[in-house]
């Protein structure tokens, strides 16, 4: 066994943490827990009182929320993909705090009334409401992004994998309204790691 355990199917949110720790090289065991129960057993609750996934136990160290793991996970492991500077490490913060409470749920919301959802439970206008919601933030990416090929500038960090990362379904988005935004998702996934982590779950 591995001394980390990422909990989650490459089919959820723990596809962020699976790009991460290929991104990292780090050893580690892939538990399935999908939300067919395997969320909710005693075992699991355990890890993440919650149910949700993913979750880590790294060296007995439990931890939840992909992109708290994703920080975690590239400080600890002391790779270049951890900012050096207090303030560049400030702006990872910033970049992931904005994917997480401003790009998160409409995202979501917009994939589900398109995509996701069965064709008689999609609602147009939440789908359209999603994306008016979605217009500045993507703007504001637009605009960082139109100067320097990464968010932090000439490196891929962890901001841009946690930002990329909750941006998923945005590969299947109309981005031409941000064409510096969509060329940096582009660059984001052609990583291998990141093609590593979409073919677990595609
Ligand atoms: N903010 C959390 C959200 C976790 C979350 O809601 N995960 C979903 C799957 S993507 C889940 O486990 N849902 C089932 C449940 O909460 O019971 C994160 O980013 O890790």
């Amino acid at each position: 066994m591995a001394d980390l355990q990422i909990y989650g199917i490459a089919r959820s949110r723990a596809f962020r943490v699976l790009w991460a720790a290929k991104e990292l090289a780090l050893n580690y065991d892939h538990v399935q827990i999908g939300f067919d129960g395997s969320n909710k057993t005693p075992e699991y609750l355990a890890v993440n009182p919650l149910g949700a996934v993913p979750a880590i136990v790294d060296h007995g160290f439990k931890l939840s929320e992909s992109l708290a793991i994703n920080l975690y996970l590239a400080k600890r492991a002391g790779s270049g993909l951890y900012p050096a500077s207090l303030e560049d490490e400030a702006r990872t913060w910033q970049w992931t705090l904005f994917a997480a409470t401003e790009l998160d749920f409409p995202i979501l919301d917009w994939a589900r009334h398109t995509t996701v959802l069965p064709p008689e439970k999609r609602d147009p206008a939440v789908a359209a409401k999603a994306l008016g919601t979605l217009a500045p933030k993507l703007a504001h990416l637009d605009a960082t992004l139109r100067d320097r090929p990464y968010l932090l500038g000439e490196r891929f960090t962890i901001a841009d994998l946690n930002v990329a990362s909750v941006m998923y379904r945005l590969l299947w988005g109309d981005l031409t309204q941000t064409p510096a935004a969509k060329a940096w998702l582009d660059r984001c996934y052609d990583r291998p790691a990141a093609r590593e982590a979409r073919a677990l779950r595609e």
